[in-house]
Order: C-alpha cells, then sequence, then structure tokens
C-alpha cells in the first residue's frame, strides 16, 4: 500500500462510509524525476501535505457527504458556461488542452505553472458527492483530481494570503435563468484558505471516470464540496493568492456575487 492509498483509505474512513475510488496515483520512479521545476515541487511537497490533511480530518474538519458509485446521477445537468468558445479555447480544445497551463501565483513562494498532464500524474483524489445549484437542482457526480491544499502547500502560501481566486476561461454574457443583474463579465471565482485546504477540494479533471467534457468545465474545475453550484468554476487558467477581494473585477469575489448572490454558499 503507498503512502496515497493509505491517506485515501484514511479520508474516505473518517468520511463516515463514503466511498474512495482507486486512481490514487503511485508516483513511479520516473514520474518522481521527470516534470517541470513546478511538477517537482509539487511532488515534493506531496507528503508533508498528506500529514497536514489527515490531521485534518482526524480533528473532525467537517467533510461533505460522499456517495456510492450507485447513486451517481446518470445525467448531470451542465449549467452556466456550457462551451467557453472563442479561438483561443478551440484551439485548446482541438489539441486536447496539451497546451493548457494552470498558474498558481500571487502571495506565493514559488509560483506554480503545470500542464494538465503534469497535474494528472500528481497524486489524485477520487470522491462521489451531490452538486446543488441555486436554481434548484442537484446532481450526483464522481469527481477525480489533485487536492488544492497539495498545489497551494507547493507553492508556498505567504503570510498575508487569505483567498484563494479561481480565474476562468469563459466570459458569461448574463445567463438568463438566473436572475439577478444580467451583465456581461469574465466567470471568476474565490474561496478562503480554509476551504481551500480542505481535503475534498479539488482541482477536477476527470468525471465519472472520463476527463471533464467542455460543458462540465474541460479541462479543470473547481470542487469545493460544501458551497453550492456557482463556486464550483469551470475551466480555470490561473488560481492567485490574495489578502483581500476589493478590486478583482466587481470586488465581491465572484462572477454571480458579483451580481448578488452571497460569497459564502454554504450549504
Ligand atoms: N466558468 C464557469 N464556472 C461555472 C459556471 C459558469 O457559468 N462558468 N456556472 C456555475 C454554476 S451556476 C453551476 S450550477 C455549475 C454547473 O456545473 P456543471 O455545468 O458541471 O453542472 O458550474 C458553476 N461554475
Ligand atoms: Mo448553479
Amino acid at each position: 500500500m503507498t503512502i496515497i492509498s493509505r491517506r485515501n483509505a484514511l479520508i474516505g474512513g473518517a468520511a463516515g462510509g463514503g466511498l474512495l475510488l482507486a486512481g490514487c496515483g503511485k508516483i513511479t520512479g520516473a514520474d518522481a524525476f521527470m516534470g517541470s521545476p513546478s511538477y517537482q515541487h509539487v511532488i515534493t511537497a506531496e507528503e508533508y501535505w498528506t500529514r497536514a490533511s489527515q490531521r485534518l480530518v482526524l480533528s473532525g474538519g467537517a467533510m461533505a457527504r460522499q456517495f456510492t458509485v450507485r447513486d451517481i446521477s446518470p445525467n448531470f445537468k451542465a449549467n452556466g458556461t456550457l462551451d467557453p468558445g472563442g479561438d483561443e479555447y478551440n484551439q485548446h480544445v482541438a489539441e486536447s488542452f496539451s497546451n493548457w497551463r494552470l498558474l498558481v501565483d500571487g502571495l506565493v513562494a514559488r509560483p506554480l505553472n503545470l500542464s494538465v498532464s503534469e497535474i494528472r500524474r500528481l497524486p489524485s483524489r477520487t470522491q462521489i458527492t451531490r452538486h446543488d445549484c441555486v436554481e434548484g437542482w442537484s446532481a450526483i457526480g464522481q469527481w477525480t483530481g489533485v487536492q488544492l491544499g497539495m498545489l497551494l502547500h507547493a507553492a508556498g502560501v505567504l503570510p498575508g494570503a487569505r483567498y484563494a481566486v479561481f480565474y476562468c476561461a469563459d466570459n458569461l454574457e448574463g445567463e438568463p435563468s438566473k436572475g439577478g443583474v444580467q451583465s456581461p463579465g469574465q466567470y471568476y471565482e474565490s474561496i478562503d484558505l480554509t476551504d481551500a485546504r480542505h481535503p475534498q477540494t479539488l482541482i477536477a479533471y476527470n468525471m465519472n471516470g472520463n476527463p471533464l467534457d467542455v460543458s462540465h468545465g474541460a479541462p479543470l474545475r473547481l470542487r469545493v464540496e460544501r458551497q453550492l453550484g456557482y463556486k464550483q468554476a469551470k475551466y480555470i487558467h490561473r488560481i492567485s493568492l490574495v489578502s483581500s477581494l476589493a478590486g478583482i473585477s466587481g470586488g465581491r469575489g465572484g462572477y454571480w456575487e458579483d451580481r448578488g448572490y452571497e460569497w459564502y454558499a454554504g450549504i
């Protein structure tokens, strides 16, 4: 049993019967010594992060409920942007996202710049959770990704950092079904560092065992399982740590927050 599968087993147990599936990557010798400097930082951080994450779970950090494979919804509605479109995003789709980068910057000691394939080679976590949209629908899906806390640990969070801000590739032109003030804007979201370091908070790349499709946020999306649907940012290309949300777009920490929704969208 690897360190990683032990970690996943522990978290699964503490979740109260939550089922965790395989996909917990084994770091092979080759993987450990190949990859960009950013990739190396994350691999180096992994073991420390595993222990920190176990402590968090054992000390009773509330976990979102986890479900079993049988509970997965046959049709998981896609909502908000279904396809960011545009020349740049379309080019990424055509290249199967091989040139997509995830930047982790802002108040960090070592900014990261990772490809999707590097992210896929990192230790992963898989969880089956329920997604609740404010519009009144829910769906259960299985998500696989890298724990955001591990990335942040690798980047080295600097004193003063309070929020992680997620920048998305889509410009929403006022989604008609949501109410609120409709106006164009780049989708973005933010969470505090407690949620960012929660073991179930993932930068996800697989849904129900397959790479995310365009409608569900390809190639990378956030899962922050104790909050509502609009916090689950899709099409993420940058995560920035900041001390304050003022001055970012409308200043309230998210596309929908800037249009009147609560910033803390707890379920
Ligand atoms: N980039 C981006 N992320 C987004 C949205 C969006 O329009 N753009 N919509 C949000 C809303 S309101 C919901 S309910 C979920 C929907 O995720 P899904 O399409 O996978 O169901 O994504 C959230 N994340
Ligand atoms: Mo939503």
